[in-house]
């Protein structure tokens, strides 16, 4: 994280007053892709980077918006009704949404840093809205249970960013646990908690390949999903999602389906059943069947999801016969990103290093590799 008194300092000069600050992590997905939005499970992870949003009250009713990150200081007049398909949206689109809950919103300075990778399907768009949303509420002297706060967070990304993302970022940001991974049932956002042992290091590869939820393939990916339901839905009325759905159901009616549809419904019936036995794993202290699990849903994610790209394969592929390897997949939305590699901690080091070099002389690219830990939920900071 970034160095709190630094910002604190820089929203100071910025906006002639003391900020309360807030801090919000972004996360990593250790199983469970595509199915938050179908009300099936995952398993997230957030990490030691987030996203810092310094908040100051202003008497004319205005709001100002900086971000460090962007190099960019916006003001509006007060509350916007849509957005304007700029890194503002996001945190306008949660103001906007408290605003809708009937709260009243004062003028304020809102200051943001993130140390979490842009682009790299690490949530730094989830971190952004769960650390706008703390600021404005603790302004206003609000708050909400974290299940609700998650909801609120993604249906400003959905309604006013325009992304059609599930719950599960906003929800690992706001309720995680240090060392913890935290199994979600996206249906009725119950959840159970599972540490993650010592001698385990998240080692967080980026392939340098943009990811994004906003553009094209995710929202085609979930439509292809929904359709492949929907043909179930035809012959048993009861199923609202692919939660629903069972590898049997696929076996009777997927003959029915688009070819590409019946790929993706695959993926998301299988990976529900992979993330519940993953968290047992987890629970048990089996990590070789948790890493199995992991390279099983990653093979569903290239192959039955189309999710992956030659890069994140390679990323993956390079790490298996590497020393301490635990279990390794691409984490997050696809189409680029980072990938997740659980790893013996005394190995984790010369790990990073060892694929690092094996995908800079394979893909030409030089990626940044990280070694994390599970780091707790957002909160205020002094
Ligand atoms: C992105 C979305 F924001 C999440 O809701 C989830 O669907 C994920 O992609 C894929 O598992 O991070």
């Amino acid at each position: 994280m970034h160095d709190v008194k630094l910002f604190r300092e820089m929203h100071r000069q910025r906006f002639k007053a003391d900020p309360m600050i807030f801090a919000a992590p972004g996360r990593v997905n250790l199983i469970g892709e595509h199915t938050d939005y179908a009300e099936g499970f995952v398993m997230p992870a957030a990490i030691n980077f987030a996203t810092l949003a310094g908040i100051s009250p202003r008497n004319d009713g205005k709001i100002a918006v900086y971000s460090e990150n962007q190099g960019e200081e916006k003001v509006f007049d007060g509350v916007q009704a849509k957005g304007t398909k700029e890194w503002t949206d996001y945190p306008m689109g949660v103001v906007a949404i408290l605003a809708g809950e009937g709260h009243k919103i004062p003028g304020h300075n809102l200051s943001i840093w993130s140390d979490v990778p842009l682009a790299s399907g690490l949530s730094s768009s989830a971190a952004l809205e769960v650390a706008t949303a703390l600021a404005v509420l603790g302004l206003i002297d609000a708050s909400y249970p974290g299940p609700t706060l998650a909801r609120l967070c993604q249906r400003a990304e959905n309604e006013f960013v325009g992304a059609s993302c599930g719950i599960m970022d906003q929800f690992i940001s706001i309720n995680a646990k240090e060392n913890h991974a935290l199994l979600l049932d996206c249906r009725d956002l119950s959840y159970k908690l599972a540490p993650i042992p010592d001698h385990v290091a998240l080692v967080i590869a980026n392939t340098m390949v943009k990811h994004s939820v906003a553009g094209g393939d995710y929202p085609t990916r979930r439509r292809e999903s929904e359709a492949a339901c929907a043909v179930i839905a035809s012959h048993r009325p009861g199923v609202k999602f692919l939660r629903d759905c069972t590898l049997e159901d696929l076996a009777k009616w997927g003959h029915e389906m688009a070819p590409k549809s019946l790929m993706r419904a695959r993926h998301v019936i299988g990976e529900n059943l992979r993330t519940v036995a993953a968290c047992e794993a987890l629970l048990k202290g089996d990590l070789k069947k948790l890493g199995r699990l992991m390279a099983e849903a990653h093979l569903s994610y290239s192959k039955d999801f189309e999710g992956s790209c030659v890069e994140a394969d390679a990323m993956v592929a390079l790490a298996q016969d590497l020393p301490g390897l635990i279990g390794a997949r691409l984490t997050g939305g696809g189409f680029g990103g980072c990938t997740i590699n659980l790893v013996e901690q005394k190995e984790a080091e010369a790990f990073a290093e060892a694929l690092g070099a094996r995908y800079a002389e394979q893909i030409g690219i030089v990626p940044q590799i990280h070694v994390c830990h599970a780091s707790g939920g957002a909160r205020r900071v002094e």
